[in-house]
């Protein structure tokens, strides 16, 4: 393996827990429309697009849309998202996500995130980690969704770091595909059943240290 430089993460199920306000956001929405919508149906919107998102949820309730109608919902549901976000606390970074970040660019590491989110801006300021980040790439910025390597390309280049010698941090399947599509290994935050293609899963960033996962990661 290439001298690892770059560390790239992805924020909802990596940095912080906000699958939760996606859950209860496009619960009500679905709630609305008739559409019978569990937490189990969440799991399959980790890491995709809000309109993508929206188009399973139709898929569930086998609705047919307008492409404006979905425009419209997806902004209402983007309204009631934030309304969650509003409350976000600093308290609810994921635990070790500061420690690691912040151990990770002492020794010398590029840090970088790449999320699909187009509030990921707001979302790391009310965390207070607008700072521990060289490089911000989200959902403003990339034409493409996971599993298109984009997000994570667009992160290597904005460290100045070779996509080889970059990782990617991942907690949804089309995010470790992503990344494989970009030419970087993944670790995977979860279990080896849920992300069975991460080259190495672990259940968090508490109590290890870049020089360790490296190590395991060989
Ligand atoms: P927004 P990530 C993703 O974030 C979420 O996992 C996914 O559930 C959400 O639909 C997507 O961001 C878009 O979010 O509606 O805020 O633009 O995991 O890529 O950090
Ligand atoms: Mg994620």
């Amino acid at each position: 393996m290439e001298k690892i430089k770059g560390l790239i993460f992805d924020l909802d199920g990596v940095i912080v827990d906000t699958a939760k306000y996606h859950y209860l956001a496009w619960k009500a929405l679905a709630l609305e429309l008739n559409i019978p919508f569990t937490e189990r149906d969440n799991e399959k919107l980790k890491g995709v697009s809000r309109r993508k998102s929206f188009e399973i949820i139709l898929e569930i309730g086998n609705m047919v849309m307008s492409e404006e109608e979905k425009e419209k919902y997806c902004t209402k549901k983007n309204n009631i998202y934030l309304e969650y976000i509003d409350k976000l606390k600093e308290e609810e970074v994921l635990k070790g996500v500061k420690k690691f970040i912040a151990d990770a660019r002492e020794k010398g590491y590029k840090i970088a995130l790449g999320s699909a989110s187009k509030n990921a801006g707001l979302i790391l300021s009310k965390l207070n980690l607008t700072g521990a980040f060289d490089a911000v790439i989200d959902g403003t910025k990339v034409e493409k969704a996971k599993p298109d390597p984009e997000v994570f390309l667009l992160g290597a280049r904005a460290l100045g770091v070779d996509k080889e010698a970059c990782i990617v941090f991942e907690d949804a399947k089309a995010g470790v595909e992503a990344a494989h599509n970009g030419g970087m290994k993944a670790v995977g935050i979860g279990t080896k059943e849920n992300l069975p293609n991460a080259d190495l899963c672990i259940s968090g960033l508490e109590n290890i240290s870049v020089g360790e996962l490296l190590k395991q990661m060989k």
